[in-house]
């Protein structure tokens, strides 16, 4: 056999079978055409090419230029002292918190950067600069002024010469929160007032450790700061800036998107939507918007319903224009319009290569490279938006969104998209699979959906809970990676979970792996769920599996654990709540900052697919044992699915026998003094 030869059994021993990697039928379809077309994607490299063992164990330190200094775990593990240092003398629990510690910030300041976008623009609507913005929801704006401390009412003399509190204007109510939000970014001191509405045993948590976010830039550039050569070498010491910076993602920059964008583009309830790419439609533009900024898709999907648009499309031979999303910015615009999701985040380049994606339009985050070279491919028009975010292949183009121009700009890309209608290439093909879908449980929804338009509370939610019939609440959130089966972990671990009566709560690409498999239609009730959950689901008719958004939306899950307290009769934190956090599936940085604020909230969770952290064991065992000491809360590592279900449920058990909520499970429905008496206890 000659070397080349060789070469290629090698290779060809390594190809890629699709239904080894994704459990998704349209995923696997694409994935077999993506094979005849020649194209390559992610899912093939993943099989050729291998991750660093190093890097993975979390204990490759590159911070400064006398490294890479490499500092893998001995095989068969360290017996006696752990010797292993770094040319400096960093011991591999410093290289671990550094690591780990960075991507805590660059995930906070991923959502935080997002967060500051949206507040410009919220102050350009608020100040009138552009007219495509606008208030859609006046009593979320009222919620915002009050915790950030802004009045809503003016004293107005009468006529009468009498003064009376008055509404303000709205807009001019909008400036004030606009600044006040954007001051939340730059203050240097105090506490960001967006933290304070956590329950009060929180906060005390907080204060007592003094990690009470002072900014939300100050956190992430401190945070960045100590992990500059021969800065902060304590690792405990490390992740306290880390739980500040985290913190200032979930309850500031992340939580201070979400309310922002709800003001200005309406706050979510449950919506019928589809998804998979099975939406397209072959005769219709269509139009993939994928990233994350929701203030770009809503002008889109102006744009894209606009008539003239539309006649445009028939005048290129279109039926009419489809516009879906892909990964999170189709959370955005599902829960908000009910619109089409193309899919999440392993099946970007899959999505072009059905051959029927006019453009794909993307912003910020979880944009994979590769797209550009797969749309090379195709006819597909890659469109970067955003200037933090541009793709260097000569065949993307750059449409720079503007809020100030946002519907023109908006327009003009809606229009490229038509225009590439007659470059279609033959060989489209859009698998046959999609799946309906109820999605947008804001935390007011949720309220709403239990208690009724009248009498909205999370009474019922916890009445039922302490019954037995809802054993607790997971929030199961976070990424695909191409290092494990798509889609699998989420749904294997949420079966698991609503087997033993646990609702889930879920976001993100987790979220759009159960619309896929059919977890987020009320029916799927009966068929996954304990028989108590499945009641509870049934009476109220909401799915088991409640999608709250994209990922800056899990702000809403900690927003909604806090109003679980609030009700009653379940402790006085989120720490005693039957509750406990996931991401099966996890990649990216943000996934970290999100585990880490969980994790500062008082919440177990318990991440898949490895973290690299595992180098240093006394850095592992930190996040595992002792975190949760201090915050009542801590990380775990599962790679099993159904092992870490398991973890979860035992964690939940656990709480429940806190409460004294272990003693049978008769369905005896407490009343307020019985709350109240668990309370006391
Ligand atoms: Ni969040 Fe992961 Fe990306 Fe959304 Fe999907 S990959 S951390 S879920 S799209 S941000
Ligand atoms: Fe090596 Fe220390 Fe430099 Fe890290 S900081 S690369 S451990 S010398």
């Amino acid at each position: 056999m000659s070397l080349d030869e060789s070469k290629l059994k090698k290779k060809a021993k390594k190809a890629l079978n699709p239904k080894e990697v994704t459990v998704d039928v349209a995923t696997q379809q694409m994935l077999e055409k993506a094979q005849h077309d020649g194209v390559e994607t992610i899912f093939d490299r993943a099989v050729t090419m291998k991750a660093c063992n190093i890097g993975a164990q979390g204990t490759c330190c590159k911070v400064c230029s006398q490294g890479p200094c490499r500092l893998p775990l001995p095989k068969g593990g360290i017996e006696g002292d752990d010797t292993r240092k770094g040319l400096c003398g960093a011991t591999p629990e410093t290289i671990a918190a550094r690591n780990f510690a960075r991507m805590v910030a660059v995930g906070s300041a991923a959502h935080g950067d997002h967060g500051r976008g949206v507040v410009e623009t919220f102050i350009a609507m608020a100040n009138r600069e552009t007219e495509d913005y606008s208030v859609h929801d006046t009593e979320k704006l009222m919620e915002v002024a009050q915790y950030l401390n802004v009045p809503t009412t003016i004293m107005v003399e009468g006529e009468d010469g009498v003064k009376r509190p008055e509404m303000r204007e709205t807009y001019e109510l909008a400036r004030d929160v606009g600044q006040k939000a954007l001051a939340q970014w730059t203050s240097q001191e105090g506490e960001i007032l967006s933290a304070l509405q956590a329950p009060p045993a929180r906060l005390e948590v907080w204060r007592d450790l003094d990690v009470v976010p002072r900014g939300i830039d100050r956190e992430i550039v401190e945070l960045l700061h100590r992990t500059h050569m021969g800065v902060d070498q304590d690792y405990r010491n490390l992740v306290k800036q880390c739980s500040r910076a985290a913190l200032a993602d979930g309850w500031g920059g992340s939580m201070l998107a979400t309310d922002l964008q709800d003001i200005m583009f309406g706050t979510p309830y449950p919506m019928q939507g589809e998804i998979n790419l099975g939406v397209l439609k072959e005769d219709h533009v269509n139009i993939l918007v994928h990233g994350h900024e929701p203030l770009l898709s809503e002008m889109i999907v102006v744009a894209s319903q606009e008539p003239e648009m539309l006649e445009y499309a028939k005048q290129k031979g279109a039926k009419g224009i489809l516009l879906a999303g892909m990964c999170c910015t189709a959370n955005e615009i599902l829960v908000r319009h009910g619109l089409p999701t193309a899919g999440n985040y392993l099946q970007q380049e899959l999505a072009i290569v059905t051959g029927a994606v006019e453009a794909m339009v993307v912003d910020v985050q979880c944009i994979m490279e590769n797209i550009a070279n797969v749309a090379e491919c195709y006819h597909t028009k890659i469109i970067t938006t955003n200037p933090r975010a541009m793709i260097e292949s000569g065949n993307t183009t750059h449409i720079e969104f503007d809020e100030h121009s946002a519907l023109e700009d908006a327009r003009k890309i809606v229009r490229q998209a038509v225009e590439n209608f007659p470059n279609r290439r033959p060989g489209v093909m859009i698998p046959n699979a999609k799946e309906p879908m109820v999605a947008g449980f804001s935390k007011e929804a949720i309220k709403y959906h239990l208690g009724g338009a009248f009498r909205g509370s999370y009474t019922p939610l916890n009445d039922n809970i302490i019954n037995g019939r809802i054993r607790g609440i997971a929030g199961v959130v976070g990424c695909n990676n191409a290092r494990t089966m798509h889609d699998s972990g989420h749904l294997t671990v949420i079966k698991e979970l609503l087997k033993q009566d646990v609702i889930v709560l879920s976001t993100g690409c987790s979220a759009m792996a159960c619309g896929k498999a059919g977890l987020l239609a009320p029916e799927s009730a009966k068929v996954y769920c304990g028989p108590g959950l499945a009641e509870v689901c049934e009476t109220v008719g909401i799915p088991p599996v409640l999608h709250m958004g994209a990922c800056v939306d899990n702000s809403r899950i900690l927003m909604a654990a806090t109003e679980v307290v609030k009700a009653g009769g379940l402790g006085k934190d989120i720490s005693e709540l039957p509750a406990a956090g996931s991401a099966p599936e996890w990649m990216s940085e943000k996934a970290i900052a999100i585990g880490h604020y969980f994790v500062a909230s008082g919440v177990y969770t318990v991440f898949g697919n490895g973290l690299p952290v595992t180098g240093s064991p006394k850095f592992q065992k930190f996040l595992f044992e002792e975190l949760e000491n201090l915050y009542g809360g801590k990380w775990d590592l599962e790679l099993d699915p159904y092992a870490h279900a398991r973890k979860m449920i035992e964690h939940i058990n656990k709480k429940r026998a806190a409460l004294g909520l272990d003693k049978g499970k008769e369905r005896v429905l407490v009343d307020m003094a019985a709350r109240r008496e668990l309370d006391a206890a």
